[in-house]
This record gives structure tokens, sequence and C-alpha cells, in this order.
């Protein structure tokens, strides 16, 4: 039996399938893919994720995109210790919040990220004509419409408020979700957890947290799930020890900027 991880450390997405991987001990090869330098767009990587995003599973002669679906993949092929709750609803709940970290927290975590540092990180790696060459590679004409644009205006991007409004609005569902039980589904920790984790951190990183400190289920939930996740047997849960360096040192430095669009977005909210 082999299990091949292609992935990067410092993608959310890749956290969240090595958190299941590692909470179910398995053991696994890894390949590494520096998506700043664009391994993702290589002719052999394509083959496997035509989109070229990452991670990829390989299990045996399985080939498996999508980290959520990658995670419910290795929950029927590595069922022990299980995280599906038992109970229909609950793991409807469960998917439900799989599914909003899906489709609303990653695009709004990656606006934000490539807002408050990752533009700054692509422009100390290339020149203007690398930059424009990169982009022109991104398959989803979405993301690379969204990544360019807010590489030139950052946290000024229409797309930044936008964003910190979508990520309010799934905090208070975690908060509303945890009425019933310490976990997010409910009384055991799932596969909701494992995918909201990395994004949950990744906020930390850039300063969001006003948008939970006043849920307190949110505020001791994101504790407890990052202890959790820092007591299992995994190198860099949240990207290299640099990463997480430059992340803090560009996140210092748009804390203003950040705050005054929490308040913003939040005073438009109420009125
Ligand atoms: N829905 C996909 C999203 C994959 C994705 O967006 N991966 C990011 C890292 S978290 C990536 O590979 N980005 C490369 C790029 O933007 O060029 C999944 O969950 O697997």
């Amino acid at each position: 039996m082999s299990i091949t991880l292609y992935h990067s450390v410092e993608s959310t997405c890749s956290q969240k399938v090595r958190l299941v991987m590692t909470e179910k001990s398995l053991e696994w090869h890894e390949i590494r893919l520096n998506l700043r330098t664009g391994d993702q767009f290589e002719p052999d990587y394509l083959k496997l994720n035509p989109k070229a995003v990452v991670p990829t599973l390989v299990h045996d002669e399985v080939v498996v995109r999508e980290s959520s679906v990658i995670n419910e993949y290795l929950e029927d092929a590595f069922p022990e210790p299980p995280l599906r709750p038992a109970k229909p609803a609950e793991r409807a709940r469960m998917r439900l919040l799989v599914k909003a970290f899906d489709d609303e927290v990653h695009p709004s975590i990656g606006v934000l990220s490539y807002a408050i540092f990752l533009r700054h990180q692509m422009n100390e790696l290339k020149s203007p004509e690398e930059l424009a060459e990169h982009f022109n590679k991104v398959a989803d004409p979405m993301r690379r419409e969204r990544q360019m644009r807010t590489h030139e205006v950052g946290l000024r991007s229409p797309a930044a408020p936008v964003a910190i409004a979508t990520l309010a609005r799934v905090v208070a569902q975690m908060e509303e979700n945890m009425t019933t039980g310490p976990w997010l589904a409910g009384a055991t920790y799932s596969l909701a957890d494992a995918a909201a984790v990395p994004y949950m951190f990744r906020a930390r990183s850039l300063h969001l947290d006003p948008l939970w400190t006043e849920r307190p289920r949110v505020s001791d939930w994101l504790d407890r799930a990052v202890s959790r996740a820092e007591s299992l047997s995994i190198s860099d849960p949240w990207g290299s020890g640099s990463f997480r360096a430059m992340v803090a040192e560009h996140a210092a430095r748009s804390r203003t900027e950040t705050q005054i669009l929490i308040a913003s977005v939040s005073s438009e909210g109420r009125g």
C-alpha cells in the first residue's frame, strides 16, 4: 500500500488533508510543490491535477483531487479512528460546514492572504514579465482575475470587504453549531474541524480575530483545535517557520488597515 501526497506546506487546503492523515496515523510519501515558483504548472503535475492546484493524493493507482473529496476518501479507505459523526444529522452538519469552507472561506482567505502578504512575496520573487506569465498560467479564469486585481490594489480591492463579510457569516454559523457540542459537527472531532482549523489559523495570523472575539465558543474551539493539531506528529502544520515569520511581518504592517476594514464591514452589517 502506498500513499503519496502532492502538496505545499503553506497551503491551507493541503494542511487539512495532512491533519486527517495524521489523525489516522497513516504513513505517506510527500512531494512538495513550490506554488510561488510554479511547480503546479509543470506538465507532469497537470496530468494528475489539470486545475494546477494542490493537494493531490495518489493511493496505489487511485488519483484523488480536491481536499474535501480526499478527506472523505481517506475516511472511507481508512475508517479508524472515525472522523465522521455517527448521527445522520451531525454528518449533514459536518458536510454543510465543510462546503462553507470550500465554497466561501477558501476564496475569502485567498483574497485576504493575497492582499496582505502574497502580493509582496510575489513582487519580491518575480519581475513584472514573470508575474504576467504566472497569472497567464492560472487555469481558473475567476481565480486569475481575483488574484490579478488583488495583486494590484491589496486590501483596497472590492473583493476584500466581501471576503470579510463572508468570514463573519461563517464564524456566526460556527458559533451556532457549537451550542450543541464542543466540536463543529457536535460531540466529536470530525472532518469539519480538520477542514476549518487551517483557515482559522491563517485568519488569526492575518489579525482577523476581531471577527470572533465576541464569539466565545469559536474562540475556545480555535484554541483547542490548534492545540490538538500541534500535538500531532506533523511537521510544520501551518507552514514553515520562515513562511510564518514572513506572514507575521506583513500582517503587522497591514494591521491598522485590516481593523478599519473589519470595523466598516461590521457597521454596514448593523446598518
Ligand atoms: N478546491 C480545491 C482548491 C485547491 C487550491 O486552491 N489550492 C491552492 C493552495 S490552497 C493552490 O494550489 N494554489 C495554486 C495557485 O493559486 O496557483 C481543493 O480544496 O483542493
